[in-house]
């Protein structure tokens, strides 16, 4: 059953040796074409499930709403190439947020407002069932606007078509203190205490990053409210700003532009350092102003929304399921030159429910439940121990789409080795330091994907925990460091740490998502989630293999290990 993970490491063509025989199916090329080409072009690093457009480059998600029975995804488009550039907003539509169907371009940049290019925006729902939209356009003087843009026709349901008022732009980077380029991002609205609409606005005041506050009766006339949302700073530019509140340890979510229940608490997301990081707060209804619980003083700290290549990530409220829902963009990891040979670049993290915790201390994430159904063939395994050094080869699956829960039990926690408060700072120095092949006294332990047979490629994902003074932290880790043999890739070591009730809960969950060039984690039931983006060559001209594994000195139990084949959805390959 278990083979010995450190003999692989020493000696690494032995691996399909001591495997034996092996039965993966053979891996599928997405687009349903043969694939010979090895080289970074192959469609083979096309994700199969993962959103992503029909060509070129896509960055930020834009104005996800439910509206009529279909969800509507808006994305920073380049319709011209492969790299960032000449910005407009694609859309796609959906009815289970995993099968899209690309229809027009949502809006093009042919106006003042917008002729330098559609950035991000959000959309709304106003009285009367009508979306309106409210986006960033650089404009013909090179400063950064806020147009709006209604359907033109509410009987289209995939609402095909936007008009541009007169009106536009309707905010200009007008105010003291203002950088009239660093002023973008409108959020989606919400109903403030006079019954007015708010938004906020990711901008540059006075040097330091603001959430600018507007507010409008008819979301066309805005006026500044005299202090923003929330400021700080310890930073100079907020992008993307996202506000939404959530009910402690309630997966319910809520609309903000009905009346929040009490209880409630208020969520700011800003988009900096390459990463969405979120204050939990109230927002004081009295003062129209967020105040977050707590604020650590220096901005590494701040907590994560996903601690891998993922950024811009934008929520809305589905109402057709009554839960908030949450996307962001995970870039590719390889050089621009490569993305221009690929001819594409850019996808999104799998459409994730977010809740808050019950403690009201972090977020929670976990791929919508309509992912479940490309599940195939499962496999499952219960009551697998793993020694120190075991290696468990998972297979009956396509390995390299494919999606993992496992449980790992500890047998004990005498052995968790002191938590030093300053790795906070830098948990992925300590992923890169205590990788997957240094044992530790718990951990590491959890899985090994994408790897070739003679495990000169691989992706690990893995715990380690550690003893801090009450409590336990969990370090998690993605570490890309072996992910591929090619040259010129960003291959880091992706890490987060959590807060874990060993003594109450005693396992932790590791679900993994792996298609082809994406590899997504939710650790903790949630607690933690991390995208990277890996181009194995084995995915192109070999099988790619699929591990569980244990390198600590305490023995983990697997009680429940499940498994399946991904099915390829239709991601935008047919127009609407
Ligand atoms: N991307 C957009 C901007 C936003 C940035 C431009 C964040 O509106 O600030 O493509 O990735």
């Amino acid at each position: 059953m278990a083979q010995a993970w450190a003999l692989v490491l020493l000696a690494l063509c032995y691996v399909s040796s001591i495997n034996g025989e092996r039965s993966f199916l053979s891996t599928r090329d997405p687009a349903g074409e043969e694939d010979s080409d090895t080289s970074i072009v192959s469609r083979k690093y096309r994700t199969a499930y993962h959103f992503q457009a029909p060509k070129n480059w896509i960055n930020d998600p834009n104005g996800p709403m439910y509206y009529n029975g279909i969800y509507h995804s808006f994305y920073q488009y380049n319709p011209n190439g492969s790299i960032w550039g000449d910005i407009i907003w694609g859309h796609s539509v959906s009815t289970d947020l995993v099968n899209w169907i690309a229809v027009e371009p949502a809006l093009e940049k042919d106006s003042p407002g917008d002729i330098l290019g559609c950035w991000t925006g959000s959309a709304t729902i106003l009285p009367g069932n009508i979306p309106v939209i409210i986006y960033t356009g650089g404009d013909i003087d090179d400063r950064q606007v806020q147009n709006v843009v209604l359907p033109k026709n509410l009987s289209d349901p995939y609402l095909r078509e936007w008009i541009k008022p007169g009106n536009n732009p309707v905010l200009q980077p007008v105010g003291p203190g203002f950088n009239e380029s660093q002023f973008r991002d409108p959020t989606t609205g919400w109903i403030g205490p006079d019954g007015l609409w708010r938004i906020a606005i990711g901008a540059e005041v006075n040097g330091y990053s603001a959430a600018v506050l507007y507010k409008s009766e008819d979301f066309l006339n805005w006026t500044r409210v005299d202090h923003p949302l929330y400021s700080s700073n310890t930073t100079n530019m907020w992008e993307c700003p996202d506000f939404f509140a959530v009910l402690p340890g309630n997966k319910g979510g809520l609309d903000l532009s009905v009346p929040i229940p009490n209880g409630a608490k208020h969520v700011l997301k800003v988009s900096l350092d390459s990463r969405d990081k979120y204050f939990i707060g109230v927002y004081d209804l009295k003062r129209d102003a967020f105040e977050p619980d707590t604020v650590e003083d220096d901005r590494r700290l701040w907590l994560k929304i996903d601690y891998g290549n993922c950024y811009a990530a934008k929520s809305f409220f589905d109402s057709k399921n009554g839960r908030r829902i949450i996307w962001g963009w995970a870039n590719e990891s390889d050089s621009d030159a490569d993305d221009i040979a690929k001819g594409w670049a850019g996808i999104y993290a799998m459409a994730r429910t977010i809740w808050l915790d019950n403690d009201g201390k972090q977020l929670l994430q976990w791929p919508v439940e309509e992912v479940e159904t490309l599940r195939r063939n499962e496999i499952n395994h219960q009551g697998l121990e793993l020694n120190k050094g075991d290696l468990f080869e998972i297979e009956g699956i396509d390995t390299a789409q494919a999606d993992v829960e496992i449980d790992f039990e500890l047998t004990s926690i005498d052995d968790a080795e002191p938590f030093d408060p300053s790795w906070l700072v830098d948990p992925e120095k300590q992923c890169r330091e205590a990788g997957a092949s240094v044992h530790g006294g718990i951990g590491p332990f959890g899985l090994v994907v994408l790897a070739s047979g003679d495990m000169k490629e691989h992706t690990d994902v893995h715990f380690r925990v550690y003893k801090s003074e009450q409590k336990y932290m969990i370090l998690m880790c993605s570490d890309l460091g072996r992910s591929s043999v090619r040259p010129g890739l960003y291959t880091p070591a992706y890490g987060g740490f959590f807060e874990f009730d060993l003594e109450k809960e005693k396992k932790i969950s590791l679900r993994t998502l792996i298609d082809r060039s994406a590899v997504e984690s939710f650790g903790g039931g949630g607690r933690l989630c991390i995208i990277a983006r890996v181009y194995p060559v084995a995915l192109v001209d070999e099988r790619v293999h699929l591990y569980a594994f244990n390198n600590g000195s305490t023995t983990v139990r697997v009680p429940q290990l499940k498994a399946w084949s991904m099915a390829t959805a239709q991601v935008n390959v047919k127009k609407g």
